[in-house]
């Protein structure tokens, strides 16, 4: 069943997400200082065919033509974040204006078109000045997010945003960055990770209280990444191979931030974290979040594995299993989205979750006119906005919905090749075409069901510059 924007409230916030690292570019421009991917993406080996962020969407100085294209497209909400080494190029203390003068018109030609900006305060790309002393590992990181919330928060506050988010998934940025170490900082095992882990929570509560310090009248929410999770059969070890895979994917991170505490009951390789925690910290945990960001892609199916060190369990490849999957070997599983909704709609009953990002990665290709077909992606979307709404006849306060992400960009350790865009980007000469899933989503918002955006279609070539 196609979802119609009306059988939605008309207060419900419909977006994009993006982030600083992957779209920006201006990698070492007006005073900005290496980021940790900016660093690990030198490091051999560690990105898909040596890629790198440095140019990205090159979106730091195309940002007012990128503006212009949500405007073309009816896109009401845009998420973004702040990239916190462009705005304190040493971690802390000196504010670089230049940096900061991006973040403020950039918001300004937002709202100036009618825009909502909804900007994430921290989405992975730690200054690398402070991974040289730590970074997330080392507990001097509450005073150092301190400063930059309270920074942005000085800078940004009362400018006109009304919504904020805190941290883009805790779970990945300390497992990938500080436990398996694929992701920057490349750190790995439990020494770095359960240190990451505590920190990330307590920041969780810094964030939200600082920037709300600066602005009362506004509501801040942090973001989750989430899978939901199945056992591969009823056998009771699966099960419980499940039951940890979702602990430690799904609620090791919002529990805290909700006043439940870290899920050491069914992680007890992670109790050492009660040796880091200083008194009070218990308490600090609990963040006052006025929604829930839930980022959800797939569903995964758990097994138990005797050789999987501490967990017990593995996670078993969608390919491999056989089943429709994106580009990242993620399955295409619609109702993961609603069973997400339910289990983190379930934490704060009286507060909205938001699906601060959702969607696909598949193999467009640009034949050099001004469309690119992408069709599994607009069924992609179709199936789990619909997913969406059933949550909502079904009582889950779910009060928005963003896509990931607005255009082509850097997806991490797989560099370009993933294309998640509703609009593709030409990486060599930097033209956006929009995709027909921008066009479906554009004609979703306004209500149209008309497929045909040819007199809005818009190339976004140099030549624009
Ligand atoms: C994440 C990040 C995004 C990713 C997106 C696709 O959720 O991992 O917030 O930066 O690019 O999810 O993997």
């Amino acid at each position: 069943m196609t979802p119609v924007r009306n059988e939605f409230p008309d207060s419900f916030a419909w977006g994009v997400s993006t982030a600083a690292l992957q779209t920006e570019g201006a990698w070492n421009l007006d005073g900005k200082s290496p980021s940790v991917w900016d660093t690990f993406s030198t490091r051999k080996g560690k990105i898909h065919r040596g890629q790198h962020p440095k140019v990205a969407c090159d979106f730091y100085n195309r940002y007012e033509d990128d503006v212009e294209l949500l405007r073309i497209l009816g896109i009401p909400n845009f998420r973004f974040s702040i990239a916190w080494s462009r705005v304190l190029p040493n971690g802390t203390g000196r504010i670089n204006d230049k940096g900061m003068d991006f973040y403020k018109s950039l918001v300004d030609k937002l709202l100036e078109n009618e825009i909502a900006p909804w900007p994430t305060l921290y989405h992975w790309d730690l200054p690398q000045l402070l991974e040289d002393k730590g970074g997330w590992t080392n507990r001097d990181i509450l005073h150092w997010f301190e400063d930059f919330a309270n920074t942005v928060g000085l800078s940004l506050g009362n400018r006109g945003i009304q919504n904020w988010m805190v941290l883009n998934e805790p779970m990945v940025f300390t497992g990938a960055g500080y436990f398996l170490g694929y992701h920057a900082p490349g750190k790995r095992g439990f020494a770095n990770f359960i240190p990451a882990m505590l920190h990330a929570a307590l920041c969780t509560r810094i964030g939200e209280e600082v920037l709300r310090s600066h602005q009362s009248e506004i509501t801040i929410g942090s973001t989750y990444s989430c899978s939901y999770i199945t056992p591969k059969t009823i056998r009771e070890k699966d099960l419980i191979a499940a039951k940890r895979a979702d602990a430690l994917l799904n609620r090791l991170f919002v529990e805290p931030a909700v006043g439940l505490g870290f899920p050491l009951e069914d992680l007890p390789m992670l109790r050492p974290v009660e040796k880091w925690m200083k008194q009070g910290d218990d308490a600090r945990l609990k963040a006052n979040l006025d929604f829930i960001g839930v980022q959800n892609y797939t569903r995964e199916v758990a097994e138990a594995c005797w050789y999987v060190p501490y967990l017990k369990a593995r996670l078993v490849n969608a390919k491999k299993r056989g089943v429709p999957h994106t580009e990242m070997q993620w399955e295409i599983y619609p109702e993961a989205l609603y069973e997400m909704l339910v289990q983190f709609g379930r934490y704060q009953p009286d507060k909205p979750v938001i699906v601060t990002e959702n969607g696909a990665a598949f193999p467009d290709v640009y034949d050099g006119s001004d469309a690119v077909q992408d069709p599994l992606r607009v069924q992609y979307l179709q199936k789990h906005i619909a997913q969406v709404s059933r949550a909502i006849k079904d009582g889950v306060p779910v009060s928005g919905y963003f896509v990931w992400t607005l255009m082509d960009n850097f997806e991490w350790a797989e560099g370009y090749r993933p294309r998640f865009g509703l609009i593709y980007n030409d990486f060599d000469t930097q033209k956006r075409i929009i995709k027909d899933s921008g066009r479906w989503y554009s004609d979703f918002l306004s209500g149209t069901d008309s497929g045909d955006l040819s007199s809005r279609a818009v190339l976004m070539d140099s030549s624009a510059k």
